[in-house]
């Protein structure tokens, strides 16, 4: 085994706050991973910053008339936040747009020009006549040339996950406006990955015993299908500058200087150990060094063929161990997109739930092996059934009765008993390297699962014994069922710590236990009598209204997501709509959403039925004036036929009436 693991989430784009999706692909399993390794005795750190230059940050800029920098600046913080709310943490958390890491991605690149592994092109770009502008490649969009996607980005395409060129996209459109863009000369610098296929090939078939198939099945095949040389310059203002003379004006592209952010965010770690060569430990050593890097599916091909490439052309670097990375989790059915407001924010969720909550929920949904669904239902189910009724259930009956039963004083334990004594003491003794394996391959989700196994072992031992039963008969037998409860409670807080942190120290305090390294949790032994604390409720359940309330949250949003169709300028006009003076406004029996209403419409009195009773009262509507569509064809509602239709703002379901901002002659159009 290596001495240390140096391990790294993937950077996130300062352009917006995280979600689950986020958080379930990539964060939480890293922050497991450490939080494992470190508690294992072993030297693990975990790097991470925001990535903070290409096109997705221009655009925000653009589109909010902000700086790069403003934006940058805002969301690092943003995210920052996000992370401190799922207790995701980080050795250092860094920024790409500090001047050490344009250091770093400078130094980088130029070895790699100097070796000959970047080589300069004139090419055609797309230029938009209609902006004015040269379109960086996720400006163009179009049909996807390997699948057939029609909105493929001029970078990659999210559908089959390719790295894609512009001038490869068939029908290809500026994204801004639309228009056909057309090719006009500019100068740039290319990674030469045809040169790196070969080494790269040979690495990668290394790693095909143990990486997850998808991952080494999509990076060999991209190999098979031959590695093209790829530009990784920009002309654009925004980035790390190319550091040459010739190239003024030029940045490196953000995926080529992106990754280079692992290694700037360790120098800065290492700075601020006040070591500041520490960091040499953990990207040269390629002997003893374990690099792991956690991402999502549609960074693959970064992490898996241009990163590996590029660190093997440079040639001083480690190169990565493996990139566990997992597919995609979706919301409610349908694939997360934060262009279209499909997604839960944290900041969101962590109104509604504690932090352990969210964890586990979205360790029982990782997209470890396919893609995976959350849907609040199903949350609250799994929260419900195994958070809480097992493994917290667990807890609580155990500790409860220690305090009534036994004056809260447990052990001491120091034989194994009977044989349902020893079976849970056996459980204790292989848990700890159990799931210490399943963890160490990536394996989360089983994980999980097998603590909610071994808390619900626990249950049936309580079930069996039945302390309330021996409580009365033999208070030795019981001190002895709630000894060999007590220890495996110790044991979980204990390994339940790289998943739920904030439980484990809550549990630790109840039972007064020390903490303890992973492979102490092996041990049942209580060698002396221990007073536990008072026992508190660890769980409530989550509560039906609080999922529906997140319910409400996406339904509104699919909602706004469904836009209307475009209409002529005909259309519209065919629309009567004048403002009208309210004559009468009465109830309607058997109908109490109704009001009838007499609407003075100029040049006659018309009749409407509108569904605003549960809001309004007649009389205190009388004499408003609102806006009518007064050419809609009459329909009988309830009796009433009604001769239009009153327009009213819909806020959620409720009616709000509108009125103009000062009196007007009943009948005076509205357009
Ligand atoms: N910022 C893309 C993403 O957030 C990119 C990752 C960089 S990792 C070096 O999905
Ligand atoms: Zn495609």
């Amino acid at each position: 085994m290596k001495k240390r693991i140096l391990i790294t989430s993937a950077l996130p784009y300062a352009n917006g706050p995280l979600h689950i999706g986020h958080i379930a692909g990539a964060y939480l399993p890293a922050d497991i991973y450490t939080r494992y390794q470190k508690k294992r005795g072993r030297e693990a750190i975990h790097i991470c910053g925001t990535d903070e230059h290409g096109v997705a940050i221009t655009i925000r800029a653009d589109k909010e008339g902000k700086s790069p920098r403003e934006i940058v600046d805002f969301y690092h913080e943003r995210i920052k936040e996000d992370f401190r709310l799922m207790r995701i943490e980080f050795d250092n958390f860094s920024r790409t747009s500090l001047p050490l890491h344009y250091d770093t991605a400078q130094e980088f690149f130029l070895r790699l020009y100097n070796k000959g592994y970047i080589t300069q092109k004139s090419v055609e770009q797309y230029y938009c006549p209609k902006c004015k502008r040269f379109l960086p490649d996720r400006y163009v969009e179009g049909t996807c040339p390997h699948c057939g996607y029609d909105k493929a980005r001029g970078d990659q395409c999210d559908n089959c996950g390719r790295w894609l060129e512009p001038k490869e996209l068939i029908n290809p459109r500026c994204a801004i406006c639309g228009t056909t863009p057309v090719l006009k000369e500019s100068t740039h610098y290319y990674l030469a990955l045809s040169k790196l296929s070969e080494p790269l090939e040979k690495w990668l078939n290394s790693k095909k015993s143990y990486w997850k198939p998808e991952v080494i099945g999509l990076a060999l095949s991209w190999i098979k299908e031959g590695l093209k040389d790829r530009a990784i310059t920009r002309d654009l203002e925004w980035g790390v500058p190319v550091p040459l003379e010739e190239a003024k004006g030029k940045v490196l592209y953000v995926w080529f200087d992106a990754p280079i952010g692992y290694i700037s965010s360790t120098k800065e770690w290492a700075i601020k150990k006040g070591n500041p060569d520490l960091w040499k430990e953990w990207w040269l050593d390629k002997e003893n060094t374990k690099l792991v890097h956690f991402i999502g599916k549609d960074n693959i091909v970064f992490h898996a063929i241009v990163w590996p490439a590029m660190l093997i052309g440079h040639g001083d670097y480690v190169l990565p161990d493996n990139v566990p990375a997992n597919y995609y989790l979706n919301l409610e059915g349908s694939k997360i997109s934060t262009s279209r407001n499909w997604a839960i924010w944290i900041k969101d969720l962590a109104t509604l739930y504690p932090a352990d909550y969210i964890r586990f929920g979205l360790t029982y949904f990782m997209p470890e092996t396919r893609d995976s669904d959350f849907t609040f239902h199903d949350f609250k189910e799994r929260v419900n059934n195994e958070l809480v009724n097992n493994f917290g259930n667990f807890v609580n009956r155990t500790l409860t009765f220690i305090k009534k039963y036994l004056n809260g004083r447990v052990g001491p334990l120091t034989e194994r008993g009977n044989e349902d004594d020893g079976e849970i003491l056996s459980l204790i003794e292989k848990a700890p390297s159990e799931l210490g394996e399943l963890i160490d391959n990536y394996n989360f989700r089983k994980g999980i699962i097998y603590l909610m196994t071994l808390s619900d072992k626990g249950n049936r031992y309580f079930d069996r014994m039945a302390p309330w039963k021996t409580r009365k008969t033999d208070i030795e037998r019981t001190k002895r069922t709630l000894s060999v409860c007590y220890a495996l409670i110790r044991t979980l807080s204990v390994l339940i710590e790289p998943y739920l942190p904030d439980s484990a120290k809550r549990i630790r305090e109840m039972i007064n236990a020390t903490d303890m390294k992973w492979d102490e949790a092996a041990r049942w032994a209580i060698p002396q009598e221990i007073e536990i604390n008072e026992p508190r409720v660890l769980y409530k359940k989550v509560e039906e209204e609080k999922i529906e309330i997140g319910e409400k949250d996406v339904k509104s949003k699919e909602k706004g997501e469904k836009k209307m169709a475009e209409i002529s300028f005909e259309d519209f006009m065919k629309l009567d709509i004048k403002i009208g003076k309210i004559k009468s406004a009465e109830k309607v029996e058997g109908a109490d959403k109704l009001l009838k209403l007499t609407v003075d419409i100029g040049e006659r009195e018309i009749t409407l039925a509108a569904g605003i009773a549960q809001f309004y009262n007649p009389e205190d509507i009388i004499g408003k004036e609102i806006p009518v569509l007064v050419n809609l064809k009459p329909r009988k509602i309830r009796g009433i036929l009604s001769q239009g239709m009153m327009l009213a703002a819909d806020e959620d379901g409720k009616p709000v009436l509108l009125h103009p901002e000062k009196e007007v002659k009943p009948g005076s159009v509205v357009r």
